[in-house]
């Protein structure tokens, strides 16, 4: 592998080009005078030079666009804060094997979408015995003791069945981001939880595509995951935290 450059572009046909394609849409007509707005909204992209390779109407009014162009941006690597896995990824087998060793029970798992949040297929795909990219999901894993509660969970609900059964981790799902809807209803969940629990309170996971894993100190969680997440990303992570809960040293 070489080492990665210092300065980058996007590339297109030729190494550095510059070339993006982007998509959005308008609220204007579909005509000359949308594409118009469109290469003009590129140039201030950024885009240039830029050309409309798509566009189509959306009902009278609006105008979907496909919009092709290279940047005139520079990206500097030693400006990319980004969160990266700290922790090795495990087979089931050693995740079993961690659970058993530090907690000598079941580890309990409660999870579900919160607000008004009916999107279960994310939690599902972490959740589910059948799993996700080829990957089986928690409810396979011998030592974890899996509760999912599903879509639109109230957070007191949440607390009180966490509390219930002894959770050690709780994780949410929020896909919809309308108004910030999955930011409020995390930090709400976050809240309560520190008011029912205090230092007690089990590990808490949000999840879903919009979030940025840089949130989970705004949102008060321990760990933000995205999209693409995978069961095992997820289970290897709970060995981890146990870990550094029971034995900080390690
Ligand atoms: C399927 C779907 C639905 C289904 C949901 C069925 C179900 N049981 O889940 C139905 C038809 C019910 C639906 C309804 C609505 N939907 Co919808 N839906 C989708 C769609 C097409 C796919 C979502 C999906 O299943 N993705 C597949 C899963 C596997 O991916 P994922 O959710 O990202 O999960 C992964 C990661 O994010 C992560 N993850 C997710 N959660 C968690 C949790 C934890 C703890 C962890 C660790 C990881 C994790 O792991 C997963 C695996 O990698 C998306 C568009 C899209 N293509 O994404 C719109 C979309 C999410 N829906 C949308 C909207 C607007 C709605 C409605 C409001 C529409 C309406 N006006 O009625 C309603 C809202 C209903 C409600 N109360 O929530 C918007 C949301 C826009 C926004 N900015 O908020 C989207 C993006 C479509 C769009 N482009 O407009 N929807």
């Amino acid at each position: 592998m070489t080492a990665e450059p210092r300065h980058v572009r996007p590339y297109g046909d030729t190494s550095g080009d510059g070339m993006v394609q982007t998509s959005f849409t308008l609220p204007v007509p579909h005509g000359p005078r949308a594409e118009g707005a469109a290469l003009l909204l590129a140039a201030k992209m950024g885009m240039d030079p830029a050309m409309v390779v798509h566009s189509h109407a959306i009902g009278p009014d609006f105008t979907f666009f496909v919009v092709y162009g290279s940047v005139t941006h520079i990206v500097d690597m030693a400006d990319v804060h980004v969160v990266e896995r700290e922790y090795p990824l495990l087979p089931p087998g050693e995740v079993n094997t961690a659970v058993k060793r530090l907690l000598r029970r079941k580890l309990v798992v409660v999870g579900a979408c919160i607000g008004t949040d009916a999107h279960t297929v994310g939690i599902d795909a972490i959740l589910n015995i059948k799993g996700f990219a080829g990957e089986k999901g928690l409810e396979y894993y011998r030592e974890l003791r899996v509760v999912n509660l599903g879509a639109q969970v109230t957070v007191p609900e949440l607390v009180k069945r966490a509390r219930t059964e002894k959770a050690d981790a709780v994780l949410v799902s929020q896909v919809v981001t309308q108004r910030d809807a999955h930011i409020l209803n995390t930090r709400e969940m976050s809240a309560a939880f520190r008011e029912a629990m205090g230092a007690r309170r089990p590990l808490l996971i949000a999840g879903g595509p919009r979030f940025d894993p840089r949130m989970a100190g705004d949102l008060g969680v321990d760990r933000v995951f995205g999209r693409g997440t995978t069961p095992g990303e997820v289970a290897s992570y709970l060995a981890h935290a146990i870990t550094v809960r029971k034995e900080p040293a390690a």
